[in-house]
């Protein structure tokens, strides 16, 4: 079942940037079909990245991650669509380039675990509590764009 129109949050992380693959990245989600709500680059903070992987406080690798994502500029996005916390993930790919598959973005551009690209919200919950993180409410476009009907056939989901 799915779970009809959905925002996810993706980052693309330092090394993303860095490595000149902002183009690349962003265009993997907009040939799919999917729509970007909002986008901006920023310098991650150490507050707003203590925040962001709260989750992973207690782990060994927390305080090299938060040193990461803050090292340098960021993109950051909203990312719409029918399903589109699963649907992103999948294009995303999993978390360790190197097992990552290829046609994916991580298993197309990555080889490490921690530098890994990108970062996507992993659950619709994860996906509210990220996109309000880093983006206010003004910040993020609510026009439907006009190839839905394209894109999407009426049995797909509630569409905007
Ligand atoms: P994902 O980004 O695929 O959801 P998470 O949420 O398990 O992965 O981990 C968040 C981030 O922490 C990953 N994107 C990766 O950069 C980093 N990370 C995860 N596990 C490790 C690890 N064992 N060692 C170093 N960095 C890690």
């Amino acid at each position: 079942m799915g779970k009809g129109i959905e925002s996810s949050l993706v980052i693309i992380k330092p090394d993303g940037v860095q490595r000149r693959l902002i183009g690349r990245v962003i265009t993997r989600f907009e040939e799919k079909g999917l729509t970007i709500r909002g986008m901006k680059m920023m310098r991650v903070s150490s507050a707003l990245a203590g925040e962001h992987y709260a989750e992973h406080k207690k782990k060994p690798f927390f305080k090299g991650l938060v040193e990461f994502i803050t090292s340098a500029p960021v993109v950051v996005m909203v990312i719409q669509g029918v399903d589109a916390v699963a649907v992103v993930r999948g294009l995303v790919g999993a978390t360790n380039g190197r097992e990552a598959a290829p046609g994916t973005i991580r298993g197309d551009h990555g080889m490490s675990l921690c530098f890994n690209v990108v970062h996507a919200s992993d659950s619709s919950a994860s996906a509210r509590r990220e996109v309000a993180l880093y983006f206010t409410r003004n910040e993020l476009v609510g026009v439907p764009p006009a190839d839905y009907s394209y894109i999407y056939e009426n049995r797909d989901g509630s569409l905007v």
